[in-house]
């Protein structure tokens, strides 16, 4: 009798999920990308802007729900796509907006549709351009799968989000041209950091720009003497702002709480480079959310979170009722910058406050420990037990090094199954490899000692059509990997040519990772290394940061610099990037692997495909053929049509029809 009516309550659950999947009205929306000029920051530039705002709209889907987002390119000459950073993708690859990767950039001019299912269950992501510098242009925005991520979320009395994103005065194009010459220009520090697009530049700091006194302190703004050029890690002549205009600055933004109330604060991390730290004055935070992923509560003081990391984190209302500073404060770099933002408790008096006269205690930006205990202390909730070792089927181990570029793609002896045979010996290693030669060598990101460069056919259609598929190899940073098999990355940071050991966040593409622990030093593989990794209750997260180490965050020696643990399990077909996250790092230098499930059973391209690269009408109508020929086109009509599901519908009406006819068994069992 139990056993039946526990069969009965699953059978009615699988109805019931896939039902509210396909019954779900499903969110349509239009994302009209353009440039224009804006200030988001007291200063007048150009920006790339999705529906005349930076960031873009905030998009509300439901759990598993159908999205069809429509992007109108309308800027007048730069390509776009949109990645929507953190969804599985199941069985939609090619739905992944990572151009060269899923499939070609929307030219400009041109609008196109993507259409996937939203991932299962409720969380915070967000969605970005994933084309060269356009992100960097202000190309995204939030993306909110609603309902309670965790237990601890389903009592409160309401949310707030906060876009965190990095702010230059130069525009991405100059920055990523700098970034991708041989004679080597750095974009400095950003300018400012922008919480849902409002930043507030200092205008005085103009004279840092203008002030050109390379050495010596005889500068001053009105607040006193300013440090010499040399001293300024934001300082770039030729970066001076246009305009900076202090009336023109936007307002700061309020989040406004009711007394005694817990609030839910979705952090995104939407930055660039930036690696930021959140406080808000006179209250702790704890996190529950990582990347979409219930965590255990973790009460902090102030949060870490670094490029395309979020984070869920409440907030009690239970102080006196005011006005209370929220900071948001650039750690790991030395050009510190702030962005604020205000917490006010309803009803209280309006006051104006100065931010920058507010102490909050926040960690100093060279305290990595602070990011490593953090990082650390982070507990997942087991929603999905991590396999256990012996079913790792290989583990990458892959060190990030930075070097100058002397060979076709890699330097010294490539590996990604040794951190040790990779960084080599004596005249091998990588800090051999910091010479420009004269500025002939582009400055590059190496994983594996390997740099990336993209490929102009995307990768999925050279797997699907059938194109190049010879040129996916290891030695090109592709790793195929298996859907449903277990595999294991250990990244190991490593000190960059200038001594420092940057802090950098690592992204996986089309599936979540189990983070087994971040650790000092160098990884051997030790029994005593790998008995110490988690598989208790390691957190899910699909971003992760290697934490930097040393005093001022520069090692000693040059050696391995910490290294963080994380087992994956492809959910989907696919070709799936895993890079830097600090875009800056990634599209123009190379810190990109590509796992990719090969050509066995990726799911057809929808019909709206676009063709770049080696793709022509030719190459699709020879795998048209080859289809015919080997019958294989039986594929179930959840893919869509010219941008249009055409099957969703049917199903819905064949899976109702079957639950209402099965309902009578369901109730009754089964005649025996
Ligand atoms: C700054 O001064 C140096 C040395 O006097 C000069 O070469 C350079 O052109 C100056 N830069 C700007 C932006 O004026
Ligand atoms: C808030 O909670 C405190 C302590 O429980 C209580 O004394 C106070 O009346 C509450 N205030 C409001 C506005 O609910
Ligand atoms: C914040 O947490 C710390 C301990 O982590 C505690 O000492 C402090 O009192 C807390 N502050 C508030 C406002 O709850
Ligand atoms: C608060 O005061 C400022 C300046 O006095 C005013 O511009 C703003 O509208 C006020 N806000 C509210 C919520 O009353
Ligand atoms: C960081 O932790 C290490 C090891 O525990 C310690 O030696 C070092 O002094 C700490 N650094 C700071 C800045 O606290
Ligand atoms: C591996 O590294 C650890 C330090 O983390 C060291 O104690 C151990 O001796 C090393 N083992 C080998 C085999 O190199
Ligand atoms: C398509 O049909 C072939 C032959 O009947 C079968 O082997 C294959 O598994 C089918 N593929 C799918 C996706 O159903
Ligand atoms: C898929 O849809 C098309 C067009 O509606 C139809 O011709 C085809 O038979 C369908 N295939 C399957 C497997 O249902
Ligand atoms: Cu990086």
């Amino acid at each position: 009798m139990a056993l039946r009516c526990c069969m009965l309550l699953l059978k009615l659950q699988v109805c019931i999920a896939a039902l509210q999947i396909l019954i779900a009205n499903g969110l349509e929306a239009e994302l009209a990308i353009k440039s224009e000029f804006m200030s988001l920051d007291c200063v007048d530039r150009m920006v790339l802007s999705i529906n005349g705002k930076v960031p873009g709209p905030t998009l509300r889907v439901q759990p598993g729900e159908l999205v069809q987002i429509t992007v109108h390119n309308m800027m007048p000459s730069q390509s776009v796509s949109i990645h929507f950073h953190g969804q599985y993708q199941n069985n939609t690859p090619w739905q992944d907006g990572a151009a060269t990767f899923s499939g070609c950039p929307i030219p400009a001019q041109t609008s196109w549709t993507y259409s996937f299912h939203a991932n299962p269950t409720p969380g915070t992501y967000q969605y970005h351009s994933h084309v060269g510098g356009t992100s960097v242009g202000g190309v995204g925005g939030v993306l909110v799968i609603e309902g309670a991520v965790s237990e601890a979320t389903a009592a409160i009395d309401g949310e707030h989000v906060l876009h965190l994103f990095d702010w230059w005065h130069a525009p991405q194009e100059e920055i990523l041209t700098g970034l991708m010459s041989t004679q080597f220009r750095w974009p400095g520090d950003p300018q400012s950091v922008l919480i849902n697009g409002r930043g507030s530049f200092d205008c005085d700091s103009n004279a840092m720009y203008t002030c050109n006194i390379t050495a010596g302190a005889s500068c001053s703004d009105s607040k006193g003497p300013i440090a010499p050029a040399n001293l300024r890690p934001w300082y770039r002549p030729e970066y001076q702002p246009p305009q900076c205009d202090a009336s023109a600055c936007p307002d700061i933004e309020v989040f406004e709480v009711s007394m005694n109330g817990t609030y839910l604060l979705r952090l995104i991390g939407a930055t660039s480079l930036s690696f930021l730290n959140v406080a808000v004055e006179g209250h702790n935070l704890t996190i529950v959310e990582t990347d979409g992923h219930p965590a255990a509560p973790l009460e902090v003081s102030s949060v870490d979170l670094n490029s395309g990391q979020r984070l869920g984190v409440l907030l009690q209302a239970n102080q006196q009722p005011g006005t209370y500073v929220i900071r948001v404060q650039i750690r790991g770099r030395s050009g510190v910058r702030f962005a604020h933002a205000l917490l006010r408790y309803t009803g209280s008096p309006n006051v104006t406050v100065d931010p920058l006269g507010v102490q909050i205690p926040q960690p100093a930006w060279h305290d990595n420990n602070f990011t490593f205990q953090q990082q650390n202390a982070l507990r997942g909730t087991q929603s999905l037990p991590v396999p256990p070792n012996k079913q790792v089927v290989r583990r990458f181990e892959i060190v990030n090094t930075q070097e100058r570029l002397g060979g076709k793609n890699s330097n010294g002896k490539p590996s990604v199954d040794s951190i040790q045979a990779a960084i080599g010996l004596g005249s091998e290693r990588p800090e051999n490899n910091c010479d420009s030669a004269g500025n002939t060598r582009l400055l590059r990101w190496f994983l594996g000692r390997r740099t990336f460069f993209h490929s102009a056919t995307p990768v999925l259609s050279k797997l699907y059509f059938n194109q190049g598929v010879d040129e996916l190899t290891e030695d090109n940073s592709y790793y195929q990997v298996e859907v449903g098999k277990v595999y294991d990355i250990v990244v190991q940071n490593y000190p960059a040519c200038n001594g420092v050991c940057e802090t950098h966040s690592f992204h996986l593409h089309g599936m979540p990772f189990w983070v087994l622990g971040t650790f000092r030093g160098e990884f051997n593989g030790s029994a005593e290394q790998v008995a110490a990794f988690n598989l208790v209750d390691p957190p899910m997260r699909d971003s992760i940061m290697t934490p930097s180490e040393g005093v001022d965050n520069k090692p000693a020696v040059r050696a391995g610099c910490g290294y963080v643990v994380i087992r994956f399990k492809p959910i989907g077909p696919g070709a799936w990037p895993f890079h830097c996250h600090q875009l800056l790092h990634a599209a123009p230098m190379g810190s990109i692997v590509v796992f990719h499930t090969g050509p066995e059973g990726l799911p057809p391209p929808p019909s709206n495909l676009l063709v770049c690269g080696g793709m022509n009408l030719q190459t699709i109508m020879n795998r048209l053929k080859d289809n015919k020929d080997n019958k294989d086109s039986n594929t179930t009509n959840t893919t869509r049509k010219d941008g249009k599901l055409v099957s969703d519908a049917r199903q819905m009406t064949y899976l109702l029809s079957l639950c209402l006819l099965l309902l009578p068994y369901f109730i009754q069992g089964w005649p025996v």
